[in-house]
């Protein structure tokens, strides 16, 4: 079982993912990054400037190098839960910087051999309020700027996946305190997935 989360810079993803991970005992990993080539893509995409579509390759690359050395491994283990995985591609650099949606697609479908999950949180919230949560952080990264303009984008873009997968989306409200998120998300992954917690 794939379960995935997502949201905004700041929606609170990593504070989720981690909590679930540490109480089911899942494997957890977050993107970009998990594999020693993914760490080092990573550290290039938040601080070198490039262009939107070089950005987009390198992403991808990270995904295709993380989803065959670790991610498919670990499935046939137990359980994952991954902090973003295809959908921020969809939402950053698809609806975000305006890149082609369908190439997109195609291109998350060859870095992932297909590999879809069985369930994905969306944590959604105002961008202020997800801005006031990552504004005091020293030294902010090259996507973090971009602005609340680029995040309103990226936000409306979340949503519009989730609605038109409905099957796999569950979206919860990002505004809420940590614990009442965390509840929620284990009422879903019970209920999406017939889990017996
Ligand atoms: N990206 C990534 C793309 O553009 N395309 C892609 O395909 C992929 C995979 C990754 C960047 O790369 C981009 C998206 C990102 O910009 P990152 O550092 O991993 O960079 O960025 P994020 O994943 O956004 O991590 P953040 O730490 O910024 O945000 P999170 O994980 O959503 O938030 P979290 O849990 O770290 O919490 C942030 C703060 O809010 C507090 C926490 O204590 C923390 O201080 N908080 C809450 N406060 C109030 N209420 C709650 N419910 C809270 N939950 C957490």
């Amino acid at each position: 079982m794939l379960i995935t989360i997502e949201g905004i810079d700041g929606s609170g993803k990593t504070t989720l993912a981690q909590a679930l991970a540490e109480k089911f005992n899942f494997t957890y990993f977050r993107e970009p990054g998990a594999t020693i080539l993914g760490e080092k893509i990573r550290e290039i995409l938040l601080n070198t400037p490039m262009f939107p579509e070089t950005e987009l390759l390198l992403f991808s690359a990270a995904r295709s190098q993380f989803v065959t050395e670790k991610l498919r491994p670990a499935l046939e283990e137990g359980h994952v839960i991954l902090d973003r995985y295809i959908d921020s591609t969809m939402a950053y650099q698809g609806y975000g910087l305006g890149i082609d949606r369908s190439f997109i697609r195609s291109l998350n479908a060859q870095a992932t051999g297909g590999l879809q999950p069985q369930l994905t949180i969306l944590l959604d919230l105002p961008v202020e309020t997800a801005m006031s949560r990552t504004g005091n952080r020293i030294g902010h990264d090259r996507i973090e700027v971009r602005g609340k303009n680029f995040f309103e984008l990226v936000r409306e873009g979340y949503l519009i996946t989730a609605r038109a997968n409905p099957e796999r989306f569950e979206i919860l409200d990002g505004t809420l305190p940590p614990e009442k998120i965390f509840t929620e998300a284990i009422c879903t992954i019970g209920r999406r997935l017939e889990v017996v917690i």
